[in-house]
């Protein structure tokens, strides 16, 4: 029962709250019964903490592929006091069953705004998989899929910026300290001309520390000056260079690196460069093989 300090929402403050839109709300009212259980203000609707942590939890398990009618029912049966009512959440874990699924929920969630849900589940999954798993049979697949979104006009472009975010965060959090690193020289990891596209570069770098290697990281829009005086200063024994854009793929940025000795093993990786244009660097397709070429320039 709600006592005198409760708090009470308005439509449009639960709609925002939850990330839909106000008719949402009505239709769910109108279909599930799961509108405001009290009126205030007279004629004036409130949503209270319970009826807010149903229609939270109604939203949660939609996003994660359980059918409205189903979740309605699971939303309703929580019968909790109101002050815990705000932290019950949905077992993600026994709802989503198969990486298909796992995927329409990452998608579905990155559309919605909900950034916590998809922290939450990669999160989990990187802890569970790793990184390099996680990012081939979740991370990649959602990406390619909301860019497909955006490319048809479905989603708008807040939805791809919201997600590089967060992905970009959980990328860095899920980094491992490297107590002994296996490198006694960082390898350099940084993206070719203009390229804005890092995301490939994070899971690289947090791949790479899961087998103890240790990077320099310079990221977007690299200038071949900073490559050069890295590779000067730092002698890596492994130089990465991405590019998404074709525009920045340019091969002279290879050419222009300055000639060490021992020379480092300079790699190639995404789709904006030619693959019959690599001479001296080698073109790696995933990020398992990034991994790979990169662990034998350092000689492990
Ligand atoms: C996130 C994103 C953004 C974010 C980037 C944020 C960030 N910090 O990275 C933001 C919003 C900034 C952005 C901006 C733009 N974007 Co964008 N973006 C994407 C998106 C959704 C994911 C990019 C990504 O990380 N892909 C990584 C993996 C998932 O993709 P992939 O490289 O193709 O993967 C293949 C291989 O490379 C390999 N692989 C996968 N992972 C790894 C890792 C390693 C280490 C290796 C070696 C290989 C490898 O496996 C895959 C299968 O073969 C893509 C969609 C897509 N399909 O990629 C669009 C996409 C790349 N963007 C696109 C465009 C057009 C743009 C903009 C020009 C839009 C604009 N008009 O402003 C700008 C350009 C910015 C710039 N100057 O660089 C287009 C590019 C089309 C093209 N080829 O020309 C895409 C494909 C969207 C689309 N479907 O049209 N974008």
């Amino acid at each position: 029962m709600a006592t005198d300090k409760a708090e009470y929402y308005t439509v449009a403050a639960v709609a925002r709250q939850i990330g839909v839109a106000p008719a949402t709300l009505r239709t769910w009212d109108r279909r599930y019964g799961l509108g405001p259980n009290r009126h205030s203000n007279g004629t004036h609707r409130r949503y209270a903490e319970l009826d807010l942590a149903r229609l939270i939890l109604m939203r949660k398990l939609i996003t994660t592929g359980v059918a409205p009618a189903e979740a309605a029912v699971k939303a309703l049966a929580l019968k909790v006091n109101q002050r815990s009512a705000k932290l019950v959440k949905p077992n993600y874990a026994k709802e989503i069953a198969n990486p298909a699924a796992l995927i329409e929920t990452l998608v579905r969630a990155a559309t919605a705004l909900d950034c916590a849900l998809v922290k939450e589940v990669l999160s989990k999954q990187i802890k569970k998989h790793g990184v390099t798993t996680t990012w081939r049979e979740l991370i990649t697949p959602v990406l390619v899929q909301i860019g497909k979104n955006w490319e048809i006009g479905k989603d708008d472009i807040e939805v791809e910026h919201m997600l590089s975010e967060v992905l970009q965060d959980i990328l860095r959090d899920s980094k491992v300290k490297i107590s002994k690193p296996i490198n006694t020289r960082p390898v350099l990891l940084a993206c070719a001309g203009e390229e804005l596209h890092t995301l490939p570069l994070h899971a690289l770098a947090a791949a790479l520390a899961e087998r103890s290697i240790e990077v320099n990281f310079l990221g977007a829009r690299t200038p071949i000056s900073a490559l050069t005086a890295v590779v000067q200063r730092s002698a890596p024994p492994a130089v990465f260079l991405w590019a998404t854009l074709a525009k920045n793929g340019d091969h002279e940025i290879v050419s222009a690196l300055p000639k060490i000795r021992p020379a480092p093993r300079i790699l190639l990786g995404g789709p904006g460069w030619k693959v019959e244009n690599c001479k001296v660097a080698i073109f790696v397709t995933d990020l398992d093989q990034a991994c790979m070429e990169i662990t034998r320039a350092i000689g492990a």
